[in-house]
């Protein structure tokens, strides 16, 4: 019945061993807490979803088309917690039908589990950039569930090893802004040798040490998902836009940065003349 939350080298044993003392603990013993990966097709949701069950139960591929099409769920254990992953097909495609399919699927997946984390997955590995479509999907399931800052995880993915340190930074005041939301939190992965066990136990300990940190909550709809297809064009536009401003507003603020600089700098050698 213990809650091992507190215990860090626990979290760890667990983590690379799948769950742990399995004969001593039944599932009643923990807290049940639904993990909801969303995301456009091709982000990486079930491929997270089967690095956090240590196994590949979910089908995930590189691919031309979509993927997953059908919710399905698996549970697993770690952190005290017992999590119970949905692996859910992305919203956005290219028709109406495929739309209204993904609406469904995803609304199942909060029927079934309403108590739970939810991790929004984007991805750009190649230029860092955060895509509109991702941005736009995001909007259309946050407008009818209302998700709480603290029961969310952002998952930035499959971005390359050798990204700058700053990009965390600058990723996170992009999104706070354009989401026109605060203190969001992010997780952000590097690709991984998919072949490497100690790569893939490493990003599950990352993932499951961040989703340690998020608090769940009910999520229950509140209206219908609207995203017809004749309007995504237009919302991805308005995003583009909001994007512009932006960088507009940034680049501006540098400047002033840099100019600010320059005058203490000049103010200090003026100091320096005078004593
Ligand atoms: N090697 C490697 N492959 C990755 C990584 N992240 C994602 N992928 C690959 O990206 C491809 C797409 O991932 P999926 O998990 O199928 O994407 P999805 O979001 O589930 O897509 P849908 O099911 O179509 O909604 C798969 O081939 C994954 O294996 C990574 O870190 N390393
Ligand atoms: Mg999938």
């Amino acid at each position: 019945m213990g809650n091992h939350q507190s215990c860090p080298l626990l979290k760890i044993i667990e983590a690379y061993s799948g769950s742990i003392f399995p004969i001593w603990h039944s599932d009643q013993d923990y807290p049940t807490v639904g993990l909801i990966l969303l995301g456009n097709t091709g982000v990486g949701k079930s491929f997270l979803a089967n690095i956090l069950l240590g196994e590949n139960t979910f089908e995930h591929r590189f691919s031309t088309d979509s993927v997953t099409n059908t919710t399905e769920f698996k549970s697993f254990r770690a952190s005290g917690r017992r999590y119970v992953v949905f692996d859910v097909p992305g919203l956005i495609e290219c028709d109406e039908a495929a739309i209204e399919r993904n609406k469904i699927q995803i609304q199942q997946a909060f029927e079934q589990r309403p108590n739970c984390i939810v991790a929004p997955v984007f991805s750009n590995g190649i230029s860092g950039r955060l895509r509109n479509e991702d941005l736009v999907a995001f909007n259309a399931l946050n407008n009818v569930y209302h998700f709480r800052p603290e029961s969310l995880l952002f998952i930035i993915n499959d971005l390359p090893t050798n990204y700058s340190s700053c990009y965390e930074e600058e990723a996170a005041v992009r999104l706070n802004h354009l989401l026109e939301m605060k203190s969001l939190k992010i997780c952000f992965i590097s690709r991984i040798d998919i072949n490497s066990y100690w790569k893939r136990k490493q990003l599950r300990m990352k993932l499951l040490n961040d989703f340690d940190n998020r608090k769940p909550s009910t999520h229950r709809k509140t209206g219908e998902i609207v995203l017809p297809l004749n309007k995504i064009k237009q919302l991805e536009e308005e995003m583009r836009k909001k994007q512009d401003d932006f960088e507009a507003k940034r680049k501006e603020l540098e400047k002033q940065i840099r100019w600010q600089k320059k005058m203490e700098g000049m103010r200090e050698n003026d100091w320096c003349v005078i004593l």
